[in-house]
């Protein structure tokens, strides 16, 4: 090989910057004949994984005190013996002395962009020796951009997307926020087909590569639906005395709630009161007259549609139990457990 032949020349001339030069020039594709690799026996190559922010030592070793090195960052040279050619201050020499003499590459802070090949040239007066170091820069993974909180009726398809960095290129999981957590596919998009009302809630986006805790993020998503009354309850009571009536109803948004008496709307006022909580509505009619007995209808509505339920409101003497003394008592406690119940939202 003709440009060893040079290069030891160079060397035994005392040229050892020529000598560097020209062995480096080995490694240059643009030194060689187009689609030839050259083969160097006395090549090592090493690999060195670092974490993004880190520092990293590439080291090199300068056999005896006669011998001089260069570090070169792909084609470009950082460092010729102690010249610093290169404007970084990040990097630098760790020398040391002894008959191993260390001429290490420090890089502070390390970032994506230092990722690749670099080359420790020595040069002594007998053998030229080339380290090759990949440093390869791993990266965190970090979501930078997610789907904002959506809200959708029921039966709607709904496509998530959430997007990640990392090196290596972080696996993206979803998985729904509910006792069950739900896992689906991997990928950035996640779609769901008619999603149903069960499906409501948060969904958590999860970034994950070797490197690192994986990183999360969530989206609501809120899916409307219309209402249906879940239940309807009363606690029946004597003349003069108070009734409530209780409607529960489930719909997204919340309900607007009515109540009628027959086909009669009623409203606040003349001893009647209507009070609502988000998925309940409570009606009290207070003092109770023969004529407020009869078909009581709850009516809950949103902007997806609207429910009803209705009920009989009958004198406790054709209830269950007739009108005694104690049963006086159960409707009164009844009547209790009704209306503190009924204020206790389910949310
Ligand atoms: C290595 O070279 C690349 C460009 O080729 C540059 O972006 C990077 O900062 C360099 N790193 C060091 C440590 O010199
Ligand atoms: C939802 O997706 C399914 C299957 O991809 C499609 O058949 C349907 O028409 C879509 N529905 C809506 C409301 O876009
Ligand atoms: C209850 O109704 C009766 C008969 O209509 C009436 O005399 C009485 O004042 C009412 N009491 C209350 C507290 O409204
Ligand atoms: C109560 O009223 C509703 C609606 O007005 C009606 O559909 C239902 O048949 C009535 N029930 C009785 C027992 O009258
Ligand atoms: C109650 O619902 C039925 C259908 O389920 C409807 O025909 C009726 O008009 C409703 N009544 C009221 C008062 O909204
Ligand atoms: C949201 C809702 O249902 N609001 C109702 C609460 O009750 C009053 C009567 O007291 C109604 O007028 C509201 O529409």
């Amino acid at each position: 090989m003709d440009i060893m032949i040079v290069v030891q020349d160079a060397c035994f001339s005392g040229q050892w910057f020529t000598a560097i030069i020209l062995s480096l020039c080995c490694f240059l594709p643009s030194c060689l004949p187009a689609g030839q690799t050259v083969d160097f026996p006395w090549i090592g190559v090493e690999t060195v994984v670092i974490r993004q922010g880190d520092t990293a030592i590439l080291r090199c070793y300068l056999s005896d005190g006669q011998s001089k090195g260069a570090w070169l960052n792909r084609s470009s040279i950082i460092f010729a013996g102690d010249d610093k050619w290169s404007v970084d201050p990040r990097v630098s020499i760790v020398s040391g002395s002894g008959s191993k003499r260390e001429y290490s590459l420090q890089i502070k802070k390390v970032d994506v962009t230092d990722d690749g090949q670099y080359t420790c040239s020595v040069q002594s007066q007998h053998t030229p020796r080339t380290i090759q170091i990949h440093l390869t820069v791993k990266v965190p993974p970090k979501i930078y951009e997610i789907s904002s909180d959506v809200i959708v009726n029921e039966g709607s398809n709904v496509t998530l997307y959430c997007l990640a960095n990392g090196k290596p290129e972080p696996t993206i999981s979803w998985r729904h926020i509910t006792p069950l957590a739900k896992k689906y596919e991997s990928g950035e998009n996640l779609i769901i087909t008619g999603i149903t009302k069960d499906q409501a809630g948060d969904y958590e986006c999860s970034a994950q590569n070797d490197i690192s805790f994986p990183d999360m993020k969530t989206v609501k998503v809120t899916v409307n639906f219309p209402p249906t009354i879940l239940e309807m309850k009363y606690a029946g009571v004597g003349l003069g005395r108070t009734a409530l009536l209780r409607c529960e109803a489930a719909a997204v948004p919340s309900p607007v709630f009515e109540w009628y008496k027959g086909e009669r709307r009623l409203i606040k006022g003349h001893g009647i009161n209507i009070q609502n909580l988000s998925s309940r509505s409570v009606l009290t009619v207070s003092n109770m007259t023969e004529d407020r007995y009869g078909n009581y209808t709850c009516v809950a509505t949103n902007n997806l549609g609207t429910a009803n339920a209705s009920m009989p409101l009958i004198p406790p003497s054709t209830a269950l139990y007739g009108i005694t003394g104690s049963a006086e008592v159960l409707f009164a406690c009844w009547y209790l457990v009704l209306a503190l119940s009924s204020f206790i939202s389910v949310y």
